[in-house]
């Protein structure tokens, strides 16, 4: 929202997403986060239709591209990225919402190899990290993502998207101001 020049007109409201009498839940049935609220009540849920519904609201369109070749190809890179964090999301949840001797390592090390062939699949076609649209954003969030939970090691392994990071973050202001302040610049 920052990078469509929404920041001072959304407001953003902390919800605990285990809290069974958080509001979240009556905006969005599903309790997950992003939920976005409209001032007449309508929730709009799901980050990218929250994306989507932004850059066409604002009238902007600059993070979803409208050439049909060009759009297909961002609308399907993008769920590579988010496919990696909800990978490592659900590493984290294997260990939130389970006792210790629950825990599956079959389970733990089939979501390490999305995360680690979504890795190897977005190093070979790494997005022009000067460009911020669906794809980028989906990638520097879901690497913030990891860089926050620490479900995987991924920096030591992949440099080239370490460096891919850092030169988006210096392209992008908004990206920092999206991090906690001890995780900037990390
Ligand atoms: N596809 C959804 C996924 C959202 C999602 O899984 N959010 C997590 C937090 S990052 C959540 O709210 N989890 C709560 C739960 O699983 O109950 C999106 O992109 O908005």
């Amino acid at each position: 929202m920052d990078v469509l020049g929404l920041s001072k007109s959304i407001e953003i409201v902390p919800a605990d997403t285990r809290d069974v009498d958080d509001t979240l839940r009556l905006h969005n049935p599903l309790g997950n986060m992003p939920c976005l609220l409209l001032e007449d009540g309508t929730a709009i849920y799901d980050s990218r239709v929250i994306l989507e519904f932004l850059d066409a609201w604002t009238g902007r369109n600059i993070l979803i591209p409208r050439d049909p070749m060009e759009r297909a190809l961002a609308l399907s890179r993008a769920p590579l990225a988010d496919g990696i964090g909800d990978a490592a999301l659900l590493m984290i949840y294997e260990h939130r919402f389970r006792e210790p001797e629950q825990v599956s390592e079959v389970w733990l090390s089939h979501q390490r190899g999305k995360v680690d062939r979504g890795f190897a699949a977005i190093r070979a076609d790494l997005p022009d990290p000067k460009k911020t649209d669906i794809v980028s954003i989906s990638l520097a969030c879901a690497l913030g993502y990891l860089d926050w939970r620490k479900s995987v090691e991924w920096r030591s392994r992949f440099l080239d998207i370490a460096a891919w990071l850092e030169d988006f973050a210096a392209a992008e202001p908004a990206f920092n101001r999206t991090r906690r302040p001890d995780e900037a610049n990390t």
